[in-house]
């Protein structure tokens, strides 16, 4: 048991040697990122944001399959900052996540931390973001990963166009966040695509900037989508053209062709747009979804750029109307269009994951199904005492999964290094419970009638539960079913799970309750798609399959902003392997401490 560190150490020592022999040919990509506070103008107002390197959206990670990438990070910041590279595998690299308090303190403003990882065996678009409280509303960029061979399994196009869709806040994010659980109005101003608001936001006559995109007619454009919205998904699309969906989430899926494209915050999408129209001006827009009432309602947002061709013809009058075309967009309450969009997407997987596709198809060590939805804590000490519910301002609502709302108590070190540091003392003690593999109490969990937080409403007496901080454990290598149900209980969203630091295969979904009898048949093991994110449908369910092979501790959430902060979330444990090429290694030496322990 003593000799446990300094085996992973003499691992991490070869590993390293390894890596140094291998990576000859793979580049080091390296950027610094200061982050700190910056005054912005928008809709007639200066808005103080937390930006890196003075840019909204983040600079780009431009890489190359298998390069490593190395980000110092400089706090200039009055936050606690941790930046999450979000999809990016970490193989063997938890400690550079960036999962505030999961695998590391936040680092404290005035210092640095340098994050280094690989990009290996994905391609494609991701992106990385805070992963403290809201600040990634403004702290986040694109990250893109080209194929090390130069060859896509598609005509290579003539150019890579980042569609960040995003929001615009001019509240205090951190304020935000505490907003969250005294329910608060906490919606942000404005969308925005690639940071720009887009013409249909104005005030006082002044009309907002727009994202342009310049096209060259005949040419193919590669649009890499991410949804970096705090609340939304979204509805995106072009008048005029059509796309052709070859990738999500850094991995390559079957084409799929389409006018309407719909993300979720989370999600990224590789889409390739023809500039095949008459040479005249298209408007660009994107549309914030949202579950139709009896769930609460907030405003809608739009933000609207354009696609302009170039040298347009001289009689452009002719051919071109005066005003730019609009694209007709789905209801902003229609969220069939998003579920038959996910749901035809289908997997291309290179050689190499094949094997896992295999795993997952021939054997299921794990069976989680885990319930997604809203109940109440009492305010005050005693969270599990009687007060009233349905609304009452006695309690107040949290996520949850399995009815526990996640919560960490622990303030002084992360999980991993709780974890780790426990193989050879007992002086870090954080308190985990295992996270239910199923819900104690089977209810209809699609039923409207839970919907309305009212007083006296069905969903009151399902509505107690509490906050714990909840662990999954699995051994090296176990193959992981989660079945997600998307509830009703005191609401009906659609709900983005992210995993950390795992690919997983979404093998089906479908409306309503999840019933194994019927829907395990209609699983697709033959190509279903690689993603990090699933969106989990409104008043459905989501079926993934995973083979848990990195050793480390892995936040699982939901992306939606509010369910994270309100607890929607665990974390999966993946024991170390029995080789030393599958056990993690030590902490990096400049790890940040959280503040308040004294060393
Ligand atoms: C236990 O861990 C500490 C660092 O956390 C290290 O300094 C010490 O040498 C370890 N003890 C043994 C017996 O491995
Ligand atoms: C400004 O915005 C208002 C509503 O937000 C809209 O009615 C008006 O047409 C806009 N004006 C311009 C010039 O875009
Ligand atoms: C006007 O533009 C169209 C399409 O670009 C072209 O076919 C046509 O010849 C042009 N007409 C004149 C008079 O230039
Ligand atoms: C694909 O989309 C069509 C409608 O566009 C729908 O009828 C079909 O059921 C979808 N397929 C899946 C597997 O969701
Ligand atoms: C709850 O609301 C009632 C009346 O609306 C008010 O009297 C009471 O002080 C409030 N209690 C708390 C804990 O905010
Ligand atoms: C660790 O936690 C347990 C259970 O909460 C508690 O009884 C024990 O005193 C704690 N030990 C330390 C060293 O904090
Ligand atoms: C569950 O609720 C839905 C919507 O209210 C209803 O259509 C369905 O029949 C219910 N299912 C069961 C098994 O009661
Ligand atoms: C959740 O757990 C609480 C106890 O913590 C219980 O009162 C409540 O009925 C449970 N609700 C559901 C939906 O399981
Ligand atoms: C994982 O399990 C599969 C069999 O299901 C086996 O082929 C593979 O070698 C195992 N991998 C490791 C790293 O143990
Ligand atoms: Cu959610």
């Amino acid at each position: 048991m003593m000799t446990l560190p300094m085996a992973a150490a003499t691992a991490f020592f070869f590993l390293a040697l390894l890596v140094a022999v291998s990576t000859v040919l793979a580049a080091i990509v390296e950027h610094t990122f200061v982050v700190r506070q910056m005054h912005m103008q928008h809709l007639c107002k200066d808005t103080l944001v937390t930006v890196v390197n003075g840019q909204f959206p983040g600079p780009a990670v431009e890489a190359t399959e298998g390069d490593t990438v190395v980000v110092h990070v400089i706090n200039q910041s009055p936050y606690g900052i941790t930046i999450h590279w979000h999809g990016v595998k970490q193989r063997l690299t938890c400690w550079a996540d960036g999962a505030g308090m999961i695998t590391q303190c936040p680092i404290q403003p005035n210092t640095a931390f340098t994050y280094r990882f690989t990009v290996a065996g994905q391609e494609g678009t991701l992106w990385w973001h805070a992963h403290v409280a809201s600040l990634r509303a403004t702290l986040h960029g694109i990250l893109i990963i080209r194929p090390k061979s130069g060859s896509y399994p598609f005509q290579k196009p003539h150019m890579d166009v980042p569609i960040i869709i995003g929001e615009w806040w001019q509240k205090d994010l951190t304020e935000v966040e505490k907003g969250y659980l005294n329910s608060n109005d906490n919606d942000p101003a404005a969308a925005a695509i690639n940071g720009k608001l887009g013409d249909l936001y104005n005030c006082s006559g002044v009309v907002e900037n727009s994202y342009v995109l310049e096209v060259e007619r005949g040419k193919t454009y590669m649009l890499r989508l991410v949804n970096a919205a705090l609340f939304s998904e979204y509805y995106y699309k072009v008048a005029g053209h059509r796309f052709t969906v070859v990738g999500v989430d850094a991995n390559y899926v079957k084409p799929y062709d389409t006018d309407v494209l719909a993300i979720a915050p989370g999600e990224t999408m590789d889409v390739l747009m023809v500039a095949d129209a008459p040479p005249c001006r298209y408007n660009m827009v994107a549309l914030s979804i949202q579950a139709p009432a009896p769930d609460p309602q907030i405003q809608t947002f739009v933000s609207r750029g354009l696609v302009r061709y170039k040298n347009v013809a001289v009689n452009r009058t002719r051919v071109c109307s005066e005003q730019a075309l609009t694209p007709k967009m789905p209801d902003r309450h229609d969220t069939a269009t998003t579920f038959f969009f996910h749901g035809n997407l289908t997997g291309s997987l290179p050689p190499g994951h094949q094997s896992l596709l295999r795993q997952v198809r021939d054997r299921v060590d794990e069976r989680l199904f885990i319930t997604l939805g809203q109940g109440s804590i009492c305010k005050g000490g005693n969270q599990e005492g009687s007060c009233k519910r349905g609304g009452s301002n006695e309690s107040m609502l949290v996520a949850y999964m399995n009815n526990v709302s996640f919560h960490l108590s622990e303030k002084t070190v992360s999980l991993l290094e709780a974890r780790w540091h426990r193989r050879n003392t007992t002086t870090i003690n954080v308190t985990v419970e295992e996270l239910p593999g199923r819900p104690a109490r089977v209810f209809n969990f699609t039923d409207l009638a839970l919907i309305p937080l009212i007083p006296g409403g069905k969903g009151e007496e399902l509505e107690p539960t509490r906050k714990a901080t909840t662990v999954r454990r699995f051994a090296h290598n176990a193959t992981v079913e989660v079945v997600f149900q998307s509830t009703a209980a005191l609401q009906s969203d659609s709900n983005p799970m992210h995993v950390h630091g795992h690919d997983f295969f979404v093998l089906a979904q479908g409306k309503g309750n999840y019933d194994a009898a019927r829907d395990v048949g209609r699983y697709n093991l033959v190509d279903p798609p690689m993603k990090n994110t699933v969106q989990v449908p409104r008043l459905g369910w989501a079926a993934i399959r995973f083979v848990a092979d990195n050793p480390g501790m892995w936040f699982m959430h939901c992306h939606f902003e509010y369910h994270i902060a309100t607890g929607m979330a665990t974390v999966f444990q993946v024991d170390d392997g029995p080789t030393l090429d599958t056990t993690l290694p030590p902490p990096p030496l400049d790890l940040p401490k959280c503040s308040h322990i004294k060393e």
